[in-house]
């Protein structure tokens, strides 16, 4: 069986939330990052893994591509323009978005308190606001980020706007909020939650 390393409040949730989704039997070993179970299947004790068979995997976007595959789920297949254009969402939101909320995180709690340079917040604002506006451009007019199919993109994407919330990053009233307040319905999402 599956096993999921990593506790729900954090990128854990993305692979969680893939495994209702697809239907999937695991495990969930509820670790903190850093952790002893943590640091034995990732030596640099960030989370999420998920162990397949005793070998850990590392890395959300990694391991959601992989069940994705695996069970011909949640993507297009490998080689169509879908694909291509569904992975291209992916990258999309891991610069504009992953990126910017992990830089916050690394300046607010992460990094040793001298390393940190909390003005550096107003700046991840800015850009995270303008990085709305260009989704709302590229994405579809729904359900999905790519209309009728629900892929991998989109469970990145919706996790994000959660992590934004409690990082006080804020979403406007438009397009993206809607899609958040229609993501977070789908019962995949909500039994994840209750993980
Ligand atoms: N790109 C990785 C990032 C993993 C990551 O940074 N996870 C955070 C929790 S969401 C963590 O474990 N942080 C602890 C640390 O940096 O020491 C992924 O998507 O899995």
């Amino acid at each position: 069986m599956y096993q999921v390393v990593g506790n729900t409040n954090t990128r854990t949730f993305r692979v969680l939330w893939a495994m209702h989704e697809m239907g999937l039997e695991f495990e969930h070993i509820d670790a903190p990052a850093r952790s002893p179970e943590v640091l034995a299947v990732n030596p640099s004790g960030k989370v999420p893994a998920l162990i397949v068979d005793g070998t850990p995997i590392i890395d959300s976007v990694a391991i959601l591509t992989y069940l994705a595959d695996k069970h011909g789920k949640l993507t297009f297949p490998a080689g169509t323009i879908e694909r291509a254009q569904q992975d291209s969402f992916t990258n999309l939101i891991l610069d504009e978005f992953d990126a910017v909320l992990w830089m916050a995180a690394r300046h607010s709690f992460v990094l040793p308190a001298e390393h940190r340079m909390k003005e550096i917040k107003d700046s991840l604002r800015w850009e995270f606001a303008r990085s709305i506006k260009l989704i709302e451009q590229r994405m579809s007019e729904g359900p999905n980020l790519m209309g009728e199919a629900f892929t991998i993109p989109d469970i990145i994407l919706t996790q994000i706007g959660s992590w934004a919330r409690v990082s006080k990053f804020d979403v406007p009233d438009g397009k993206l909020k809607e899609y958040f307040r229609s993501q977070i319905k789908r019962p995949a999402y909500i039994a994840a939650s209750a993980t």
